[in-house]
Formats: structure tokens, C-alpha cells, sequence
């Protein structure tokens, strides 16, 4: 006993919080807007933690007007009394030691954050200043920590107490709050992002059935703005309707599995859709594994096993078929699934996948029991019976796709100049300098085509608009000569066979009108890349393209705006006697203008693509291009304002100009 208190354990006592200030990367990954959030997500872990474990049933987070943000949880309070070897209370300890609330308490905290769980120690070390309010034993206790310059030593101190531990009072409440200031020191932008925080909130109160979070973003000026409530009582089951809002489900109710095993627990729920694509999102331990992993694996194996033996069991599937591929049973098939391990390890380039070979079989074994026992329900029998026979549809379009592609292999491999005829390539042979442009329309191709600078940049012009592949299979997609195009050009191939190490361009550049028409062109190319070609948007080489909206000129002097705000600053700088020239399409601009103000890189604005929350955006593209028209037009209602400068890249001057301001 006495050599392990001597031994690693130090090493970590000794170990400051200042270190924490020195490599806060190491701590928290990052000090970008993402490292920020990673601050307020370990607060709020811990008071989901006290929740999921049965000691509380709310959660509170605001985010005030002074930048700090505070959680509150009515659970059972942090300990306030002193810690054995330490001789200091609980609460200092949780918050000056680093690991401290991991290393004492590992078996209470069986699934706390992987991710995330860096400690409170590490936000008390990134932060100005934090509180902490324990209302405990009928008594309201509080500690102040601060992290000052100290003119003495000549260096910050990092999260030292502003004094002892206080009693302050009475209280009849119960629970823990905690309020922190980030440092601006430390991170680039000190700004929590209000619908961020917002999404994940939702998004963790769906992953725990029934706790009550509310989350008030007190620096919105609209009152009724500020405060948000979300609690689930149907949990993931409730999460797999609201992901389906927009969609037609196959069947009314959704299907809940779960089960519990050595340690791990397992839940899923299912329903099916009519549309064709597979939305599969996974959690370990809350946290979101879109690179899947061993509990998706076994979920997967287990689901196709099962649904293959009912197939053949009731003779949907004859002795001559063969087995339907996993992916057949999952087409339309909208799912959550979540488990929580005791030390998960998460892998791959974005830390998004579960590494746990030990999971595998557990999850295979509960959801082989549950959907067995579903399967065997007299009352399940006509949805099963559909799901089956979907699957089978599902596999003879697979079957008609992967003809098609042969054959457009074979024509490509013939006769490739055609069926690129209208791509006009760049001389380049650098595939990561190389820029795509997707244009619409055949007369801003044509400027495009002569105003590029041809050693990199290419010009695929688009003739009118593509087909939604929202609502086609991908047999048809590969009969579409706009898209086969665009796939020949890219290199990669799609869907199974996508291949990221194929792609020809470093920078795929969608450009299409600053109207409604443009809108669509844009969102019907993102949707295609989205649901087949996704590893393109996730390694961050598609851009929006961003035309100016005006052309202010005096004299020989033009100044470009591309939103209202800089029309109206570019007005008041060229003062009297200007002329105003409002673009209705990149086909107005000649060749010169084009490269001026859209395609060259010194100067042109673009948008990268980004997949932040593969549900929201799943959700999204259902909604704006599904059929279903109502959904359609409340979120376009509701989500009126599309100008948000914060979304672009600038050129690097202009960008560093941004940030100064
Ligand atoms: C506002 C955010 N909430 C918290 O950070 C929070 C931590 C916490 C807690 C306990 C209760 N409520 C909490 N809220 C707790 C845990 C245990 C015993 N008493 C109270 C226990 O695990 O046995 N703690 C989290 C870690 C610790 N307490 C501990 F390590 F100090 F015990």
C-alpha cells in the first residue's frame, strides 16, 4: 500500500496545474473554438454521470453575459469533507489535482466521459476564474479558485483556492453547481456557440432517457429565445422518430432492444423508412462514434444473421437465393445505438472509433436475443415481412448498380473522353493543389473556362439540374450522364467502392448562384456527396464557392461585396456618385470578374463543407430534399437567415482581419 502511495500517483500530485497552461493541447486537444466547448462538455459530463447513476434527475446549463458558463446538477453534492491523505476537502481536490475525480472514485463512475474525461482539474487550469457551490447536508458550502499572475514569481498560478472552503448558509437544495470563466489567454475565441451547445445538450438528453436538462443562453436578447428545455422520456426510441421526422416510416412503432452483459450495456432502436438510405449512429459512453467500431460490428452482425434465418424460416428467401448482404437489410433503415463500456478505447484518425474487441460478441449476443424474441412476436409479422421483402428490392438494385457500373467501367475504359466531354482539365499534376470546379449553368462555364488559371483549376459546367438522389437508387444515380461526369472526373469511384487515395483534386469547388435555383443546384450536390461520398466532405475537400452579390464602382475604383453588411460599408467608403451593380448570376460576369472575384485564391471566398453532427445533417438533407413538403417548409421558415459570415474561409489576409475585429 504504502509504495503505491509513493509512486505514480505522485508523480501526478506533484504535477501542477500549470503544466495544464503550458500544453493545454495535450489536455484538451485544442485551443480552437472545439477546445473551448471540450471545457464546458467535462462539466457537464460529470452532471450527467450523477444523473445517469440515479442521483439527480435535472441538469442546468447556462451560458451568461459575463463568457463564463455554469452547470448545475440536483444530485447528491460533491464531497465537502476532507480527504483522507490529502487533508483538504473533496472539492479542492477534484479541482487542483489532476485525474483526481477518475483516480478516487473509478468504480461509482463506471462510464464516465472517454473522451472528454480529462478532469475537472484541467477546466478549473484553463479558466480565469471557477466556482463551486455544493448544497449538501442542508448546508450551502462554496470555494472560489483563480488563476493569476503572480508579480512574485513572475508566472501564472493556475487555478489556486481564493481561500478555504465557506459555508454560506442554509439551503433546502441539493446538488452542485459550477460556474467558469475560460481564460482568453488561452483560447482563440472565448465565445461559447449557443446552437452547439444547444445540439449537444439535446442530443445527450435523448442518450439518457428521462433527465430533465435545461439550457439557457442568457445573452440572447430575445426573452423568449433563451431558455430551452429538453427531456425524452422514450430516450433513443424518441431520438429515432425525431431523425425520422420528414420520412415515411415503414411501420408505426420504433423497435427498442437492449440488454446487459459483463459489464457492457447495449441499447437500439430502429425503424425503418421507405427511403433508401442507411442512417446508423453510434455511441459509446455518449460519445458519438460516426467511424463505427466493435459495437457496431456486432450490432451489424447480428442483425443481418438474424433477418437472413427469418427469411429462410418463413420462405421469403428460397433454397436457391442466397443470403441478402448486410447493407440490403439496412436501406431505410434509420438506428441509434448506444453502449456504455468501462474503459473504452477510442481509435482511427478522429478518435471515432471503438476499439474493445471484447464488446463485439456482447453486443451481438443481446441484440441476436432481442431481435429474435421480436422476430418471434405473432404481432411483429407483417413488419417483418416488409422489412424482408425490402431487403430483397434492395438487393436486386444492387445488383442492377453494380451492372450499370460495370458497364460504365467498360465505357469509360473505351471511350473516357466522351463521357468526360465536358470536363475541361487542368495541366497540373499535383492532385493536391488541383481545384474541381462544379459550375452551373453553361455560360458562367464557359467565363469559368476562360477566366481559371488553367494549370490547376478545372471547370465541370453543369447543364440545368441534377437529379435528388434523395430519392433514387443508385443504379439510377449511375445512369445520370451529369453525375457519371462528375464521378469520372473525381476519380474516386462511389458508394462501396469510393476510394479517397483515387481523388484528382485536392479542392472540389461547388459554384452556383447567389439564388434559389443556385440553393438547390447546391444542396442537390451536397446530398449526393453526403449519401455517397462522405469521406470526401469528412477529409475537408468540398467548398462552396462564394460570387460577390455586388459590384460597387467610382472612377476606376470597384469594390465587390458579398453579403448586405459589406454593401453597405462599401457604399459608405466610395461616398457620392458611385454606380451599383447587383450580380443576379455568375453568368453576368465576364471571365476577368469571375477569376477576380470567385476563383482566384488571393482573393476569392470559400466555404468549406463540414459534417460536424452526421444526425443533424442527416436530418437536414431528409428535410430539404425529401418529398415530404410540410417539414420543408417549417425549417425554411424557421431557418431563414442563410448569412452567416462565421461559416467562411476568407482569404488569408482578409481572414486575419476578421479575427482582429
Ligand atoms: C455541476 C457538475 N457536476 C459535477 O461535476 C458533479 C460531480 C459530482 C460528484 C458527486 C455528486 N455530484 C456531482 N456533481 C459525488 C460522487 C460520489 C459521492 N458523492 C458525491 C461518488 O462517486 O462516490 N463527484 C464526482 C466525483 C466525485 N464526486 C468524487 F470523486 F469526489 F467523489
Amino acid at each position: 500500500m504504502a509504495s503505491q502511495t509513493y509512486g505514480a500517483g505522485n508523480i501526478q500530485v506533484l504535477e501542477g496545474l500549470e503544466a495544464v497552461r503550458m500544453r493545454p493541447g495535450m489536455y484538451i486537444g485544442t485551443t480552437s473554438s472545439r477546445g473551448l466547448h471540450h471545457l464546458l462538455w467535462e462539466i457537464v459530463d460529470n452532471a450527467i454521470d450523477e444523473a445517469s447513476n440515479g442521483f439527480a434527475s435535472e441538469v442546468q446549463v447556462t451560458l451568461h453575459k459575463d463568457g463564463s458558463a455554469s452547470v448545475f446538477d440536483n444530485g447528491r453534492g460533491m464531497p465537502v469533507d476532507t480527504h483522507p491523505t490529502m487533508g483538504v476537502p473533496g472539492v479542492q481536490v477534484i479541482f487542483t489535482v489532476l485525474h483526481a475525480g477518475g483516480k478516487f472514485n473509478n468504480e461509482n463512475y463506471a462510464y464516465s466521459g472517454g473522451l472528454h474525461g480529462v478532469g475537472a482539474s484541467v477546466v478549473n487550469a484553463l479558466s480565469r476564474w471557477l466556482s463551486v457551490d455544493v448544497f449538501l447536508n442542508w448546508t450551502h458550502y462554496r470555494m472560489d479558485f483563480t488563476s493569476e499572475f503572480d508579480p512574485k514569481t513572475g508566472k501564472v498560478e493556475a487555478g489556486k483556492p481564493s481561500g478555504p472552503l465557506q459555508i454560506l448558509g442554509n439551503t433546502r437544495k441539493r446538488g452542485t453547481l459550477v460556474r467558469f470563466l475560460p481564460d482568453d489567454a488561452i483560447f482563440e475565441d472565448t465565445r461559447f456557440n449557443g446552437e452547439q451547445v444547444a445540439r449537444r445538450l439535446q442530443e445527450l438528453a435523448y442518450l439518457n432517457k428521462g433527465i430533465k436538462i435545461t439550457f439557457t443562453d442568457e445573452r440572447v436578447p430575445d426573452a423568449s429565445a433563451r431558455v430551452r428545455t429538453f427531456c425524452y422520456d422514450g430516450g433513443i426510441t424518441d431520438y429515432v422518430q425525431y431523425l425520422n421526422a420528414g420520412k415515411n416510416a415503414l411501420h408505426p412503432e420504433v423497435i427498442y432492444m437492449e440488454g446487459a452483459r459483463d459489464q457492457i450495456i447495449c441499447r437500439a432502436a430502429i425503424q425503418y423508412t421507405d427511403g433508401f438510405n442507411e442512417s446508423l449512429f453510434s455511441y459509446v459512453n455518449n460519445i458519438n462514434t460516426p467511424e463505427g467500431g466493435s459495437h457496431e460490428t456486432g450490432f451489424k452482425a447480428a442483425f443481418t444473421k438474424c433477418l437472413n434465418d427469418y427469411a429462410r424460416r418463413t420462405g421469403l428467401l428460397k433454397e436457391k437465393d442466397s443470403n441478402l448482404a448486410g447493407e440490403d437489410f439496412r436501406e431505410g433503415l434509420s438506428c441509434v445505438l448506444t453502449t456504455m463500456v468501462k474503459n473504452p478505447q477510442f481509435e482511427g484518425q478522429t478518435k471515432g472509433r471503438l476499439g474493445n474487441s471484447e464488446v463485439r460478441p456482447v453486443v451481438e449476443a443481446i441484440i441476436t436475443q432481442q431481435m429474435t424474441d421480436w422476430l418471434d412476436n405473432l404481432k411483429n409479422q407483417e413488419t417483418a415481412t416488409a422489412i424482408v421483402t425490402k431487403a430483397i428490392r434492395a438487393a436486386q438494385a444492387r445488383e442492377a448498380a453494380r451492372k450499370a457500373r460495370d458497364n460504365s467501367r467498360r465505357a469509360s475504359a473505351l471511350e473516357a473522353a466522351p463521357l468526360v466531354g465536358k470536363l475541361s482539365s487542368c495541366t497540373g499534376r499535383k492532385w493536391e493543389d488541383n481545384e474541381l470546379f462544379i459550375v452551373e449553368g453553361d455560360s458562367a462555364g464557359g467565363s469559368a473556362k476562360q477566366g481559371r488559371d488553367r494549370r490547376f483549376q478545372a471547370i465541370l459546367p453543369l447543364r440545368g439540374k441534377p437529379l435528388n438522389v434523395e430519392k433514387k437508387h443508385l443504379d439510377q444515380v449511375l445512369a445520370n450522364e451529369e453525375f457519371r461526369s462528375l464521378i469520372t472526373a473525381l476519380g474516386t469511384s462511389i458508394g462501396e467502392s469510393f476510394s479517397l487515395d483515387s481523388l484528382k483534386y485536392g479542392k472540389v469547388i461547388i459554384l452556383s448562384d447567389a439564388d434559389q435555383d443556385g440553393a438547390h443546384i447546391r444542396a442537390i450536390l451536397l446530398t449526393f456527396f453526403f449519401r455517397y461520398m462522405r469521406e470526401l466532405i469528412t477529409a475537408g475537400h468540398v467548398y462552396i464557392g462564394m460570387p460577390p452579390l455586388y459590384k460597387v464602382q467610382k472612377g476606376n475604383k470597384t469594390i465587390y461585396a458579398y453579403d448586405d453588411k459589406e454593401l453597405s460599408k462599401a457604399t459608405k467608403a466610395a461616398g457620392k456618385g458611385y454606380t451599383l451593380q447587383r450580380y443576379k448570376g455568375l453568368g453576368e460576369m465576364n471571365p476577368e470578374q469571375l477569376w477576380e472575384t470567385t476563383m482566384d485564391p488571393s482573393q476569392r471566398k470559400l466555404m468549406r463543407v463540414s459534417i460536424e453532427d452526421a444526425a443533424l445533417v442527416d436530418r437536414l438533407t431528409t428535410i430539404l430534399m425529401g418529398d415530404k413538403v410540410e417539414p420543408r417548409r417549417d425549417y425554411i421558415s424557421e431557418h431563414a437567415d442563410f448569412n452567416r459570415p462565421d461559416d467562411f474561409e476568407l482569404p488569408p489576409d482578409q481572414q486575419a482581419a476578421r479575427e482582429g475585429a
